[in-house]
């Protein structure tokens, strides 16, 4: 029984040496994830899609910054416009549950149970 957000995401922009975030630059896809994820289970391999308004974006990597906390890098987005992103259902919780994105109880179900998101860059 899932009760919570499986996973939510936030881009992210360039930031500079001192600090600053250039405006209209993204460059990383923050994801949080409800429950922790087993380590080493979320890799580029389960970035479905991902595209942005000049097509098609490749994953470069995937940074772990907690449990809970993952970054999928990419090279620098500027267009303004939608960016969607498919995770797999594959990615696998620290209890070796798969994600519920549909909370039907039943995990890692490939259709349903896919992250799918979309985000502006303005
Ligand atoms: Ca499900």
């Amino acid at each position: 029984m899932a009760s919570a957000l499986e996973c939510a995401t936030t881009l992210l922009g360039s930031v500079s040496s001192s600090g600053q975030s250039s405006l209209g630059v993204v460059d990383r896809l923050l994801i949080n994830v409800s429950r922790p994820v087993l380590d080493s289970s979320f890799t580029t391999g389960d970035v479905l899609s991902f595209t942005g308004p000049s097509g098609s974006i490749t994953a470069t990597g995937i940074s772990k910054i907690s449990t809970t906390q993952y970054l999928v890098n990419f090279a620098s987005q500027t267009a303004a416009g939608e960016y969607a992103l498919t995770l797999s259902s594959d990615i696998t919780k620290a209890d070796s549950t798969k994600l519920d994105q549909d909370w039907d109880g039943t995990a890692g179900e490939t259709t349903d149970d896919k992250f799918h998101v979309v985000r502006q860059l303005r």
